[in-house]
């Protein structure tokens, strides 16, 4: 009998942690969207502080360039200007006259970048 209850509980605990492992797997997986492959480039590109266009429609795994074609430096970050939120691990990337960033959109959903130094520049740009 304590040997069945000794089997029965190693059986049990046997399924519950696989359970969690499975759940704590499938998260990781689900935080982690990788693009095999990437899609169209959409550019957004930086002229007299005004970025153009002021929305991009993008489909998941399209690629997104940021130019900046003034003659200042820009510090461009995503989400709003109080609240930065790094995509596709970019949270801020300096920009000289010329230089451009260019990012994977590996999450859908509706977002914003900016000029951290002019925070009136700025898009949004939608990832479907
Ligand atoms: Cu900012």
């Amino acid at each position: 009998m304590r040997k069945l209850d000794l089997a029965l509980f190693v059986v049990v605990g046997g399924i519950v942690i696989g359970g969690v492992v499975a759940v704590i797997v499938g998260n990781n997986r689900a935080a982690t969207d990788v693009c095999t492959s990437t899609g169209a480039n959409h550019v957004i590109s930086i002229s007299n502080g005004i970025m153009q266009p002021q929305d991009t429609l993008a489909q998941h795994c399209d690629t997104l360039t940021v130019i900046n074609k003034d003659d200042i430096t820009r510090r461009i970050a995503f989400g709003v200007h109080d609240h930065h939120q790094a995509y596709d691990g970019v949270s801020e990337k300096i920009l000289h006259k010329g230089e451009s960033l260019t990012v994977t959109l590996i999450k859908t959903g509706d977002y914003h970048v900016h000029d951290h130094y002019h925070d009136a520049t700025e898009a949004e740009f939608t990832v479907k």
